[in-house]
């Protein structure tokens, strides 16, 4: 059975990106995510759970992000409408894109949160990194934060904040994302780029740090 992670893995290798317009200069990045636009996934086909929207779930709802990149580290703040233990298994990922040597990369920063781990465990793709995260389920945000310097410390990065809910066996899934995660050609889609910062680092969130 093929894994959802090797799905997320393996989609990162196919199809294109695009492209934001010329960037005005920014250091952080506020967004809004529609509400209401969790979609649930039966991965096989051979379960109980029709495909489609569900409008009328709260959890793991994106309502928000907040990208800020700092002279060290790029920190992604993602906001929910409600955002608790209840699922098996959950996924949150900042997905990005930047230039390195004049060409387009693409990259994963995430933490799954299970019933063993509440907390969660980070996850950098495609090199290794130091993470930094927080689920914070009375807040109902999550935070994650790594260094530049892991991916080339790039002018501008891009990204797209998903959430994923699944059962242990990942048969099916709720997904949402503020963008979606490919375009009508099969192109990865992210935000606008945030360019560099001035400050040292962005506040970091009150998470263990793994290397
Ligand atoms: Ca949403």
């Amino acid at each position: 059975m093929r894994s959802l992670m090797g799905w997320m893995v393996g989609a990162l290798l196919v199809g294109g990106v695009t492209m934001g317009a010329a960037p005005a200069h920014a250091e952080e990045y506020v967004n809004v995510d529609q509400a209401g636009d969790v979609r649930a996934h039966d991965l096989w086909g051979d379960g109980d759970m029709p495909s489609g929207y569900r409008p009328e779930r709260r959890q793991a709802d994106l309502v928000g992000y907040t990208v800020r990149y700092g002279l060290e580290r790029v920190r992604v703040e993602l906001r929910f409408r409600e955002l608790d233990r209840r699922d098996p298994v959950l996924h949150l990922q900042a997905r990005f894109a930047y230039l390195d040597d004049g060409e387009l990369e693409t990259g994963i920063v995430g933490v799954t949160a299970d019933r063993r781990v509440p907390g969660g465990e980070p996850y950098f793709s495609p090199v290794g990194c130091d993470v930094m995260w927080h689920v914070g389920y009375q807040a109902n945000k999550a935070w994650l934060s790594f260094s530049a310097s892991c991916i080339g410390t790039p002018d501008w990065i891009q990204v797209n904040p998903v959430a994923f809910a699944t059962d242990a066996d990942t048969s099916y899934w709720f997904v949402d994302s503020r963008f979606p995660i490919y375009g009508p050609h099969g192109e990865k889609q992210f935000g606008k780029p945030v360019h560099r910062g001035v400050w040292p680092t962005p506040p970091a969130p009150p998470s263990r740090v793994r290397r």
